[in-house]
């Protein structure tokens, strides 16, 4: 899957959305770009205090995403890196991750900003982490889809989509 074909819009002023940050700790320097993707749109939208919390791994993810939501924010934007190897752990972790923030998703009614790449090798990685020779910037792109999102589930919340 590329990054073709990303949508264009982008969200409003934010300031009045509480905002969580989950972010793994595997593979440190792609992990800083992600987050510091993250906070750039974060600030450019007005998010004030937005919290970050720190997880081992992109295992825990979804755990730490659904405490966060259950405590009322109002996105959640997950960020993690799983790099391929040579054992069946990839697959386990990333669809457990993937499926665990889906969970979250649904069950709590909260935006989720899905940022864990999933990639064959740390070069890949790398070109989607926001840094400078990087070709996408993932933690921004994720950021800014939770926001969007959790904007449009308020207006649902609201009415104003109901006629
Ligand atoms: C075990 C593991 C492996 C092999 N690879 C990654 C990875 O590439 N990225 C990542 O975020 N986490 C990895 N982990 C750790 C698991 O996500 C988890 O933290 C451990 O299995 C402990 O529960």
């Amino acid at each position: 899957m590329s990054g073709e074909g990303a949508p264009g819009q982008a969200p409003t002023d934010c300031h009045d959305l509480r905002v969580a940050v989950v972010a793994a700790c595997w593979h440190e320097k792609v992990m800083d770009g992600l987050i510091a993707g993250a906070q750039a749109a974060l600030a450019e939208h007005q998010v004030e205090a937005p919290v970050v919390v720190r997880v081992p791994g992109s295992f825990e993810l979804a755990v730490v995403a659904n405490e966060l939501a259950q405590k009322g924010f109002d996105a959640v934007v997950a960020l993690g890196v799983v790099i391929r190897g040579g054992t069946p752990h990839f697959d386990y972790v990333c669809s457990a991750a993937t499926d665990g923030l889906n969970r979250v998703a649904l069950g709590t009614g909260t935006a989720i900003g899905f940022g864990l790449l999933t990639c064959d090798d740390e070069a890949q990685a790398l070109d989607r982490a926001g840094l400078e020779n990087s070709r996408e910037d993932k933690g921004y792109e994720a950021t800014a889809a939770a926001l969007l999102t959790a904007q449009t589930l308020r207006r649902i919340r609201r009415r104003e989509h109901l006629g």
